[in-house]
């Protein structure tokens, strides 16, 4: 991947997590990268070679002093991605998710460091309309959502207060290799049922949609939102295109050849019925162009999977076990 940043020092918080780890792979090769992360839901396995790893935690600010020490930028994608969890546990959550952001913050501006942050579609809530733009109504419908647009704020003010250069990135739908954990997202639990043979288990009338972006492309609007001179602002991050849980479950069957059946079960509570990205604001100032539709993302992620189980294979077959070990799925940032 083309790298518009080179040769700086670099900060990935949840550098070994899904999101986190794919942007260290296209930082490592033009940048000196460090990697904070506790692993709690992250994987060393994932994290580039070339990378520095911090084994610490973001509540501490011990660890993120030590971590922030004379970097240029900080990609702070280190958070509990977990919506049911921050319901479950608001405090501790947010201690997490907003308090360490806020350290953060304070870190960079004694470095003098750029923020690039990652907030959520879920700022949002349920949209009056879409596509949704930045300037939509903001009423989240979770703890998480809440923490999200907090920061998401706090990145804004520290800019208007301190100069410090923040951007924050919302998110929509992401997906990709190395999603994994138990809160995992819709894609990567249709692709397990579908290699399973399982039936494949749409919530709800299948009507409702959302906007996937594949990881490359956030990849893509970090390394754009750590170079842009249009900072102080948020920018959502998505492709613009609407897909149904429905038409993805068909998708899936079909990229993965899989005779699984499509059953339908309750709607989740307080579900979310459309959400789509406006990306005009994110394409006119940063340039950001989502390249990777959602077919071919799949159908990239069915291949990558195919070999990650082939290496596995082949690892076990050398330690005369055999064996069988799919790429294991979930979600973070
Ligand atoms: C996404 C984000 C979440 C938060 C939220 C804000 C992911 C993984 N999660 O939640 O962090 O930002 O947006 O709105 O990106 N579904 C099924 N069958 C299943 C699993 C899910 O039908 O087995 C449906 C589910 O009811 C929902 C849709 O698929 O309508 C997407 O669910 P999700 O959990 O992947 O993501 P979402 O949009 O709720």
């Amino acid at each position: 991947m083309e790298t518009p940043l080179a040769g700086n020092t670099v900060l990935v918080t949840g550098g070994a997590g899904f999101i986190g780890s794919h942007l260290v792979d296209a930082l490592a090769p033009d940048n000196e990268v460090r990697v904070l992360d506790n692993f709690s839901n992250g994987t060393r396995e994932h994290v580039h070679e070339e990378a520095t790893v911090i084994d610490g935690d973001l509540r501490n600010p011990m660890d993120i002093q030590r971590a922030a020490r004379d970097v240029d930028v900080i990609f702070h994608q280190g958070a509990v991605v977990s919506v049911s969890e921050s319901v479950d546990a608001p405090r501790a959550t947010n201690e997490i998710n907003l308090e360490a952001t806020l350290d953060m913050f304070e870190q960079a501006r004694l470095e003098d460091a750029r923020v690039v942050v990652a907030s959520s579609a879920a700022v949002y809530g349920h949209p009056v309309e879409v596509p949704i733009t930045e300037s939509a109504r903001l009423e989240p419908t979770s703890p998480y959502g809440v923490q999200k647009l907090a920061l998401d704020h706090y990145a804004r003010l520290y800019n208007d207060l301190y100069g410090l250069e923040t951007v924050a990135l919302r998110y929509f739908n992401v997906y990709g290799p190395r999603q994994q954990g138990p809160y995992s997202g819709v894609i990567s639990t249709f692709l397990e049922q579908a290699r399973a043979d399982e039936p494949i288990t749409i919530e709800g009338d299948g009507e409702q949609t959302r906007d996937f972006v594949h990881v490359d492309d956030v990849v893509r609007a970090n390394l754009q939102a750590a170079t842009t001179d249009a900072v102080g602002t948020a920018y959502n991050v998505g492709t613009g295109t609407r897909t149904s849980i429905g038409e993805l479950a068909t998708l899936i069957r079909e990229v993965t050849d899989s005779s699984s059946r499509i059953v339908h079960r309750d709607p989740r509570t307080g579900d979310i019925r459309h959400s789509v990205a406006d990306i005009s604001r994110a394409g006119d100032r940063l340039g950001f162009e989502p390249l990777i539709d959602l077919e071919t993302g799949l159908r990239g992620l069915v291949s990558s999977s195919k070999r990650t189980t082939a290496a596995a294979g082949a690892d076990d077959d050398a330690a005369g076990q055999g064996g069988d070990t799919p790429e294991p799925v979930g979600t973070g940032e």
